[in-house]
């Protein structure tokens, strides 16, 4: 590089969540602090997307996929993981659909630690898998479901011989807090509405949290409605009692009793939102028409709230001119079977001719 052209005031290089938002967060300058640089996400505009949906007004998305293991679950395990190095833990352990185990396991490895995951078999889309085998967990498929996973992993935490990283571990909940801190910090303002997928809902309690502790401290003015959306197979919230067996093609968020199912509850109520379901095929449709639209490249989980979207803007809910959010939790490469099995296109085997492939160009 030409040293004469670089800039003589470099902004200070991003050193992620902790670092960035130290004096909002359990941490102490004796913390241990592991991090991926994670944080620091885009905020999207989308203005293709809210013409499709027919809609008037401003929608950014918060792409949580352009975290290091391309989920939101960064941002807390973080956090977790620095805390149970902190207090000398040699194993972290989880419960997850598949982003959990992904990040504990990153982390667990930055920080040399043992990492046990336990996903249920058979519903972990493949890149998920992929990342807790690579990143070195032991990884454990059950024969039940994430609730099941979830029990098991509680007991164990009982025994004093494991540190849990679901987010039960109140400091999950507190780095995922610092996503509303960057929505505020990069829209200049709150939002109006904020959109995002519920599953064990610890992340719409965090969110509320933030956006909460931003306003209570003078740095944003205003609060928003938050607007939580389940998968209708796996909607416990919504259908106010747990479900045995959820089933939805997110399997991100097939989860039938939440943990923090009275945050979400709250995070609704105090902020005057709304928590509801949307079907398995609004899901797919969202979830093709914002990558196709704007070239962004989501899980399906990502799709409920941008579905309850369009549900709201067609029931007349989202005032014109109004600013509203969505968190994209999880990035698309994560799930290549769901893609392969639900994109509208197919690759063309052609022949390796610059005629062959012209006529299939069409020119
Ligand atoms: C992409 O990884 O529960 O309501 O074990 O992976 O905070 O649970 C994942 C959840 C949304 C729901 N989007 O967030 C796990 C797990 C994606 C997710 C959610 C998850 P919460």
């Amino acid at each position: 590089m030409n040293p004469s052209v670089a800039s003589p005031n470099p902004a200070p290089a991003w050193q992620g969540i902790i670092h960035r938002y130290r004096a909002r967060l359990p941490v102490t300058h004796e913390t241990p602090v592991v991090t991926l640089l994670e944080g620091n996400t885009p905020l999207i505009r989308v203005d293709n997307f809210v013409r499709a949906i027919g809609g008037d007004f401003s929608l950014y998305l918060k792409y949580e996929a352009m975290n290091p293991t391309a989920s939101f679950k960064d941002r807390g395990m973080t956090l977790a993981v620095s805390k149970a190095k902190e207090r000398g833990a040699s194993v972290v352990i989880c419960a997850s659909t598949g982003n959990t185990s992904a990040s504990a396991a990153a982390y667990a490895a930055r920080a040399g630690l043992k990492c046990v995951v336990l996903l249920p078999h058979g519903k972990i889309a493949l890149g998920k898998l992929a990342q807790a085998l690579m990143y070195g967990a032991q990884t454990l498929t059950i024969e039940g479901n994430f609730d099941m996973a979830l029990r098991i992993v509680r007991e164990l935490g009982e025994t004093g011989q494991v540190e849990v990283v679901n987010s039960v571990n109140p400091v999950r909940i507190e780095g995922q807090k610092t996503a509303s801190f960057e929505i505020c910090d990069q829209l200049g303002r709150a939002p109006d509405f904020h959109f995002l997928p519920v599953g064990n809902a610890g992340n719409i309690t965090a969110y509320w949290r933030g956006f909460r502790e931003y306003y209570a401290a003078g740095l944003s003015t205003r609060l928003p409605q938050m607007h939580g959306w389940q998968a209708a197979g796996a909607a416990p919230i919504v259908d106010g009692q747990p479900v045995e067996n959820p089933q939805t093609v997110a399997t991100a968020i097939r989860i039938g009793n939440p943990a923090s199912w009275s945050g979400a509850t709250a995070a609704v109520k105090e902020s005057g939102g709304r928590i509801d379901k949307v079907t398995d095929d609004e899901i797919l449709n969202a979830y093709r028409l914002i990558a196709r639209s704007e070239g962004i490249f989501v899980e399906p989980a990502c799709a409920a709230p941008l579905a309850g979207l369009i549900r709201s803007v067609r029931a007349g809910l989202i005032p014109s001119g109004s600013v509203v959010t969505a968190t994209m939790t999880g990035h698309g490469l994560k799930d290549p079977d769901t893609a392969m099995s639900q994109s509208e296109f197919k690759p063309t085997v052609v022949a390796a001719t610059f005629e062959a492939v012209r006529a299939k160009i069409g020119f």
